[in-house]
Parts: structure tokens; C-alpha cells; sequence
């Protein structure tokens, strides 16, 4: 049956586009007129949070590392340009006009000096610099970090056994993509501030309960004077700081509004000067202001510190619904002024651009992502649906602004009402990718079983691309290792080496290849060298846990978590009284390692129509000369098609690494738990693993998250999800998220009928207890046409991981690794 060629409302947008030779961000509104000056910006580096912070740090050496911190954001807070752009609604922008990165030298200052020159012209995520700024970053901000970073410190800890897994030799701290670290290029993982507090009692609030504690203080005791005393004066320096910040962007918005001619204009930089010297001091009176202590508060925080993928936004449709109903009951505001100040954050937030400059940091996060979440739905802290009016303004401005920001995250549950699954099942249609769906029936329980209570799972907000975190409970955000399982295979193969690193010995000699007798003895050496890797990463978690406490203080951070202001430690601390502590670790490369077990027990140990040498002198080959060969391993069961055959080796793999960290993770002090997420690193991972067992090609793409093999699902998308479900153990808590990528044709979810077929798929990927999901809607054709002719396709937006991106953005092999992505027909 041919199948018509229908368009997603994104393609259908693209084509007018094309045919009326359109180039800017069509919507007519204040936000898209803002975006339109912005987007076409090439991204720069904006040098002033590096340089404050440097000047600041070198005037405080030797006081408490919190009291240091707080410090220089109040040098930032009274040094740094202010903006406020045309039209713009809300204020609070951290760097320069246009798109910008700001710097972090105390985590990677050592390398800039050498890096800096490569920016602009980089393949992945290039940034441009001015000539000054070159010169600031390499003589004013780099030369007081050399010797000091988190960088250089983490790689001097490291044994050479571990090191030569982590780190390239010949290159200094450039990853070997086997056990990777992230904490080099991120001093934090990404967590969710309590803004509760923030609107319910303002830094004023803050500040004069921590300006009482201080007078609480024994005079006499040695731990009030060394701990508490530096951990609430950084509390009062930062929230003095941030209390500048806005002030002096009421300043400026005071004198824009007096020079300004236009009267409507006039009149909104007036009320933005008010609000400005407002919140975030005061509690907030309205919705408006609400939203400027909430940005204002997210925007100190990125100046504060590196955050991988960014402090999440929490659930905004919650936080946010009293202000919201009160305004609109009033009359004071209306539904589309309400979706207008949020597509002005949507706007702010799409202009900031988390800048890596290591290689390492780049490959893990390409087409300038950055993972700004708002989470809606779910259930309220009581256990009721949560679902409110915001949450469907939060959809519905999804769906007329489609820009990448905000990832919006809805949560679902048993009791999510049908308008909340149809308008999420119509913006998934949409084909920009969102919003990603979360699982409540996956979720709580899990929380529940780490020691949360029912008020604090039920509140969790989403954060990163899959991440699940409980404001004021959650406590850990050491950024956690990637593991390349496929390397553990390919040193199954090749007796501890890889093709890619030559003669040396990298990981464990478990034996020659040829000589495996049975599957078995093969499997047990896989989990072999599976747990040496994880074994690996443990040990860097370690050093990395030591040393951040010694390296990153987060005044802000701590000032808005309540165990913090309890404990009087700051976030960075290894423990925090009362905390739980969820760390991860990644499973590359899921699928490709059970899709070549399966393939080696089928192929060569059942139906023995290949020798272990025989499929290795194919591999060593690339294939090249061996077709035959690797069509019979492409004919083996695949995982992702509700295969017993092969989903017992995935819930093998997973129980294996969930033991392994349920036995060592305490050493740790904290819950490491196996997680399937792999935001774009499976493309460079897949860069250094030469030709595997599924037929995968040498240095192609791995499997990414819990997704199949590119290519290897050919039983619907339902298959997906039952190999999913089949292959977790839900009876072991040692895991956390699992990404799971579906990539749909818009003729399959086409009309009424469409949107209701996808709901029945939502709600069985929720009934079988899946932690999230994510959906591309659209023609692979587009893809390739926007490969062909990228001028035409500036705004396509794709999912990728846990995030969407403007394809033409990303090279080439990711744009490869998303095409080659299964597109279901059905669902
Ligand atoms: C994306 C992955 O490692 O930042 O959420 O949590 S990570």
C-alpha cells in the first residue's frame, strides 16, 4: 500500500517558507520580532563572568571558598554590562547582545590559552571572539588558573590505570571516549532550585534569616566560626548581589523609559524599572513580577556556576498557578499576556548558549544545547492531577512559537486527564519534538525506594534530559561517567586493546577471541571487563566527589535548598545531612552490545556458520570484502523488536552493572545508579569503536539511550517499548533514567484518528512503567533535503536527546545518526 506524503505542521511551515524565500522566525509576535534580531547573531564569547570572577579570586585567596564565590558574584553583580533589549518584557541577560557563552575558568581556565584561536572555526559548536577578548582570556583571565583548575587537579589524582581509560596521552586531557568523565568540562550536574521561596519570601526574606542565624552564632565555637559563620555571610553577600543586579537593570530600564518616544514602550520600561527594583528582593505581587524574580534567579545561577544542561526551571505551571490566577481574577492580566512574558523568557533563554571549550565537552553537547526544562503536569504533592490552565498555555505556546526553548517535559500519569494527553499528543504532532514525556508510574516508586517521601516524590521536577530531581530532598550534582560498553566488547575481541589506540593494553586481558568455547565463557568475559569499566568510573566519581568540595562553592545554589541553609553546607559538599544523593553512570552503547551478543550466539555458536576467527578477520576488516558475513550478523535478533532472544542479554547487562553499583555505590556515599541517557556523546563514542558484531560499521554511531540499533526496530514501535519493559529489573532500584527516541512519519499520526492512535501508544508506554519517552514527526526525506540545501532549513528543529536542536546546526554525523534513526509508519 503506498503511503500518501503528509507533512508535520513544522515541514508544512518550512515549505511556505521555502516557497516564499523566508528567512527570519515567522510568528507575529513582540517575542518573534526579539528572536528575528537575535538568531541570526553567530554565537560569541562574552569574556565578563570569566574576568570578574578572576579579579575577584585573586583579591580573595585564603577566606572560605563559599564567602570567595559569593564575592565575586557580587564584583559580577556590580561590574557586568546590563541589557535590556528592544520590546524585550523581562530583563536579566548574562552576556552580550545577540546569542552568548560566558566562561568558567576555574574549572578549564588551563586550556584556554591553547583552545581559544580554534573557536570561530571549529566543526562543533564554533563561537566567535573579538580580538580583545582573545587578549582578556589569554592574559588577564587564563594565567592566574594555570595549576589551579578542577581540570588539572582531577587529572593529577588519577592512577594510570584509570587515567589511560579516561584521558589520550599524547593529548592532554582530551578524552579516550571509554570511561569518560564530565566533570572536566561541567563543575555541576544539573539540579532544580527551590523557587518556591524565592516568591514566597524574596532574597530579602533570605538574607535577614540568614542575618539572624549570624547573630545566633556561639562566639566561643570553633565550628560556628570555621563553617557556619563563612556559609551565611556568603548567604547575605549573594543575596546583596543579585539584589544589585536587578536594581541596577531598573537603573537602566528607568533611563530607556526617559529617553524613550514611543509612549507604549515608555510606559512598559517604567513598570520593568519598578519591578526591577522590586523582586527578586521583595516577594512578587504579580504574575509579571513573578516571572522576572523566577529569570532573574536562573540567570544568577549560570553566572554563579557550570551547570551541565543547566538548573532546571521546575514545574513552572505549579509555582507559578497562584500568582496566575489571582492576576486573572482580577483582571490585571490576560491569557496571551500571560504566553506573551513567557515566550519573552522562551526568547532570553534561547540567547544564553552553555559554551564548551574542551573537545570533549563540545562532542557531548553539539548544536549549542542547552537543556532549559520546564516541567507540567503529573501530580500535585497530595497525589491529585496537577494539570492546570498553565499547563495548557505552556502546550499551546509550544505549539505557535516553535523555537528550541523552553524542553518543555510534560509528566504523565494514570490519572492525566484526556485534554492534557490530547493537546500533548497535538504538540508532539507539531514535529518539533516536544515535549518529552516523563513517566510518574516509573518515577515515584523509584524515589519512593531511594527514601522519599510521598510530598517529595510526587513534587518532582524534571531536569536534563531525563532526569528526575525533588527540590530541597535531592542533594547530589557530581557530574557523573559515561561508559563506552562497546569498547568493553571490542577489548573482548582484541584481548584488552582497540583497534583505535593500537598496541597498548587499555583494559582487561580476558583472552583470546578465537579460543571462546561456548557463549557463555564469551558472555562471562564481557561482564568481565563491563565491570572493570565500571570499576573505573566509580574510582574517578571518587576523586571527583574529593575534589569538587575542594574547587566549586554554590552560594546561590546552597542559599535556595533548604537541607543546605539547614546544614549550613554548601551544595558542592559531599554530604549534606538529610540528603539523598542520586549519581549515575551511563551505559553506552546498550543496544549495539546486546545486538552483537545475540548476533555471536546465533551466528556463530548455534547455527555455526562462522568461527569466532572468521568474524574477527571481518571486523579487523571493516567488513570490507566480508558483505556476506555481515548480512548474516544483520540477520540475527535485534534488540528492540520484543525478542526474547535478545532482551535476556539486555536485562542481564542491566542487572549485572545494577549489582555492581548496589554493592560499591555506599563507598561512594551515594546511589550510582545505571542510567541510559546519552545526550549527543554516542556519536564520538561511536569514533573510537572499531566494526562490531551487529554489523555496525567501524567508527559509526553506537546505539544512543534505550533505543535500538539505527535501523535494527523493525516491529513497530510497540516493540520498543515492550523490549524496554522487558529488559529493566524493575525489582532492583540501582537505575535511574532511560531515553527512549521514536521517530514517527506525520502521515501515521495524520488527523483525529492520528492524535487518538498516539495516545493509545502514550498510554502504553505508561502502563508498561517506562521512564521517558521522545518523539521526531516528521519525513526523512526533509532531512536529507535540509542536508542538501541547509540555507532552506535554518529553523528545522530535530529531537536528539534529551533536547531539541536546529539540525543544520549539527554536523554531519549526527544529522546522519538522526536519519538513519527508524521512522515507524504506525503506531
Ligand atoms: C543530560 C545528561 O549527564 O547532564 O541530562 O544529566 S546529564
Amino acid at each position: 500500500m503506498s503511503i500518501e506524503k503528509i507533512l508535520s505542521p513544522q515541514e508544512e511551515r518550512l515549505q511556505d517558507e521555502i516557497k516564499n524565500n523566508v528567512k527570519t522566525f515567522r510568528n507575529r509576535s513582540r517575542a518573534a520580532d526579539i528572536l528575528n534580531t537575535v538568531r541570526n547573531a553567530k554565537p560569541q564569547i562574552d569574556v565578563e563572568r570569566g574576568l570578574f570572577f578572576t579579579q575577584s579570586f585573586k583579591e580573595t585567596e585564603g577566606q572560605a571558598l563559599n564567602l570567595r564565590w559569593a564575592k565575586a558574584l557580587y564584583h559580577y553583580a556590580a561590574n557586568a554590562t546590563v541589557y535590556i533589549d528592544d520590546n524585550q518584557l523581562l530583563v536579566g541577560r548574562s552576556g552580550k547582545e545577540g546569542r552568548y557563552g560566558i566562561l568558567y575558568p576555574e574549572l578549564d581556565g588551563n586550556i584556554y590559552s591553547e583552545v581559544i584561536e580554534r573557536m570561530p572555526t571549529r566543526e562543533n559548536s564554533p563561537f566567535a571572539v573579538s580580538e580583545e577578548d582573545a587578549r582578556i582570556i589569554t592574559e588577564e583571565i587564563a594565567p592566574y588558573w594555570v595549576g589551579k583548575t578542577f581540570h588539572e587537579n582531577f587529572e593529577k589524582s588519577l592512577t594510570k590505570e584509570t587515567e589511560k581509560l579516561t584521558y589520550n596521552p599524547d593529548k592532554e586531557l582530551t578524552s579516550r571516549y571509554i570511561v569518560n568523565e564530565t566533570a572536566s568540562f561541567r563543575s555541576s550536574l544539573q539540579w532544580v532550585h527551590d523557587y518556591e521561596i524565592v516568591l514566597e519570601k524574596g532574597f530579602k526574606g533570605i538574607k535577614e534569616e540568614a542575618e539572624e542565624r549570624l547573630k545566633a552564632l556561639d562566639e566561643y565555637s570553633p565550628l560556628d566560626y570555621t563553617e557556619k559563620k563563612p556559609f551565611l555571610e556568603a548567604t547575605i553577600i549573594t543575596c546583596d548581589a543579585i539584589i544589585l543586579w536587578a536594581n541596577r537593570h531598573g537603573e537602566l530600564a528607568a533611563q530607556l523609559a526617559e529617553q524613550e518616544e514611543n509612549s507604549v514602550r515608555k510606559k512598559e520600561l517604567e513598570t520593568l524599572a519598578e519591578i526591577c527594583h522590586y523582586v527578586p528582593e521583595n516577594p512578587p505581587r504579580t504574575f509579571y513580577e513573578a516571572m522576572q524574580a523566577q529569570w532573574f534567579t536562573q540567570m544568577f545561577s549560570r553566572v554563579e556556576q557550570k551547570t551541565g544542561t543547566i538548573i532546571s526551571n521546575g514545574r513552572m505551571d505549579q509555582y507559578l498557578y497562584p500568582f496566575y490566577k489571582q492576576d486573572i481574577e482580577a483582571g490585571r492580566i490576560t491569557e496571551d499576556q500571560v504566553q506573551e512574558l513567557f515566550e519573552c523568557m522562551w526568547v532570553a533563554m534561547a540567547q544564553f548558549i552553555d559554551l564548551y571549550l574542551s573537545e570533549t565537552g563540545g562532542a557531548f553537547n553539539e548544536g549549542y544545547a542547552h537543556w532549559e526544562a520546564v516541567t507540567i503536569g503529573g501530580q500535585t504533592k497530595e497525589g491529585y492531577d496537577a494539570t492546570n490552565e498553565l499547563s495548557y498555555i505552556l502546550l499551546k505556546s509550544k505549539r505557535e512559537f516553535p523555537l528550541n526553548y523552553p524542553d518543555l517535559a510534560a509528566r504523565i500519569h494514570m490519572g492525566s486527564p484526556k485534554r492534557y494527553l490530547y493537546e500533548v499528543a497535538e504538540t508532539i504532532k507539531a514535529g518539533e519534538g516536544f515535549p518529552k514525556l516523563l513517566n510518574d508510574e516509573d518515577v515515584v516508586p523509584l524515589l519512593l525506594s531511594k527514601g522519599a517521601t510521598f510530598e517529595e516524590a510526587y513534587d518532582y521536577s524534571v531536569s536534563g534530559c531525563a532526569e528526575c530531581r525533588m527540590p530541597n530532598r535531592d542533594t547530589y550534582t557530581s557530574p557523573n561517567a559515561y561508559i563506552n560498553f562497546a569498547a568493553a566488547l571490542e577489548m573482548v575481541i582484541y584481548n584488552g586493546k582497540m583497534a583505535k589506540y593500537g598496541d597498548e593494553v587499555l583494559g582487561l586481558e580476558t583472552g583470546k577471541f578465537e579460543e571462546y568455547k561456548s557463549f557463555e565463557e564469551l558472555l562471562q568475559a564481557f561482564l568481565k571487563q563491563q565491570r572493570h569499566f565500571i570499576k573505573h568510573a566509580f574510582i574517578q566519581q571518587r576523586e571527583i566527589i574529593r575534589l569538587r568540595a575542594q574547587h566549586f562553592a554554590s552560594p546561590l545554589g546552597s542559599a535556595l535548598h533548604q537541607l543546605c541553609r539547614n546544614t549550613y553546607t554548601d551544595i558542592h559538599q559531599p554530604k549534606i545531612e538529610g540528603g539523598i544523593d542520586l549519581g549515575y553512570f551511563e551505559y553506552m552503547g546498550y543496544a549495539t552490545v546486546i545486538d552483537s551478543l545475540a548476533a555471536i550466539k546465533r551466528v556463530v555458536f548455534e547455527e555455526k556458520r562462522l568461527t569466532l576467527a572468521q568474524l574477527k578477520e571481518a571486523l579487523e576488516h571493516n567488513f570490507e570484502g566480508y558483505e556476506t558475513i555481515r548480512q548474516l550478523l544483520l540477520n540475527a535478533p535485534a534488540y528492540g523488536n520484543d525478542d526474547p532472544y535478545t532482551d535476556w542479554i539486555g536485562k542481564l547487562l542491566d542487572r549485572e552493572a545494577q549489582e555492581f553499583t548496589q554493592k560499591y555505590g555506599d563507598e561512594l556515599g551515594v546511589h550510582m545508579d545505571l542510567r541510559l541517557v546519552p545526550f549527543t556523546s554516542h556519536v564520538p563514542f561511536g569514533k573510537v569503536v572499531s566494526a562490531t558484531p551487529n554489523g555496525r560499521f567501524a567508527y559509526t554511531p553506537l546505539s544512543d539511550g534505550s533505543s535500538a540499533s539505527q535501523g535494527a526496530d523493525i516491529n513497530g514501535p510497540t516493540a520498543i517499548l515492550l523490549s524496554n519493559y522487558v529488559t529493566k529489573n524493575f525489582n532492583m532500584n540501582g537505575h535511574a533514567g532511560r531515553l527512549l527516541n521514536i521517530k514517527l512519519s506525520p502521515s501515521c499520526v495524520k488527523g483525529e484518528e492520528g492524535t487518538e492512535k498516539l495516545i493509545q501508544f502514550i498510554e502504553a508506554w505508561r502502563d508498561l512503567k517506562l521512564w521517558h519517552i521522545q518523539f521526531n514527526v516528521l519525513n526523512t526525506d526533509t532531512l536529507k533535503e535540509a542536508q542538501k540545501s541547509p540555507e532552506n532549513y535554518r529553523n528545522l528543529l530535530v529531537r536528539i536527546a534529551g533536547y531539541s536542536a536546529y539540525f543544520t546546526e549539527l554536523t554531519k554525523d549526527l544529522q546522519d545518526d538522526i536519519i538513519s534513526r527508524t521512522q515507524h509508519e504506525a503506531v
